[in-house]
């Protein structure tokens, strides 16, 4: 298998994290979509040329990070999947991790905003529209903290739901400006800090 996309993309790294977990081999391509000729690579890939995407084994294209998760833990096998495969236990994770993509989701399109990654000049940044969003990521954030039942975010085993979080949490903290409105998560600072302490987690963070 091949993964593209670099660590540096929160969807990415929950892809490389899992595939870690589930011990399954795989080549790494930090392409970036922000260079025109990877771009290009990554278009044949995932035609909105975004990252994270697979090359599977058989030759099967896939973009987006939550349809190669349900991917790989068909690879798995039900007993191995950090998703559990069916009933309310897959819908309440699947809701979880989906309040937090759209955290992220949030926290990316702030990166893109402003800062040394940012895609717009400086005074075409609409203020109110961006404050919002960090807000709305805020919100995101502490219906996470909330969520989280202890000592993993669904109990006592380790699941998709920490796998996303701790690559959510690290992205979000990691890029947030000071002056963006204080996030304070105790639970989710202690799950990272647990779960970075794991070579499959340790391994993906980024540079
Ligand atoms: N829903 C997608 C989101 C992927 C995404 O936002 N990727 C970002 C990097 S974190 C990207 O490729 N951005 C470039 C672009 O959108 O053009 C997923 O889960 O894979």
């Amino acid at each position: 298998m091949k993964l593209y996309g670099s660590f540096g993309s929160p969807f990415t790294r929950r892809v490389g994290t899992t595939l870690s977990l589930y011990k399954l081999d795989y080549e790494h391509l930090a392409l970036r979509a922000s260079i025109p000729e990877e771009l290009e690579q990554l278009k044949k890939l995932n035609p909105l040329g975004r990252v994270p995407a697979l090359e599977t084994d058989d030759g099967m294209a896939l973009a987006d990070s939550a349809t190669i998760l349900d991917y790989l833990d068909r690879l798995v096998g039900s007993d191995r999947a950090l998703t559990p495969s069916t009933g309310e236990a897959r819908t309440q994770m699947l809701n979880i991790i989906g309040i937090a993509a759209g955290a992220v989701e949030k926290s990316v399109s702030c990166y893109y905003e402003e800062g040394i990654n940012a895609k717009r000049p400086a005074e075409k940044v609409y203020r109110p529209w961006v404050d919002k969003m960090y807000e709305q990521t805020k919100d995101g954030v502490e219906a996470m903290e909330s969520m989280v039942i202890g000592p993993w975010v669904m109990g006592n085993k380790i699941s998709q739901a920490d796998v996303s979080f701790v690559c959510f949490w690290d992205f979000i903290i990691k890029h947030r400006p000071v002056t963006a409105p204080r996030l304070n998560c105790p639970k989710l600072e202690e799950i990272s800090q647990k779960a970075n302490l794991m070579i499959e987690f340790s391994s993906t963070i980024p540079s």
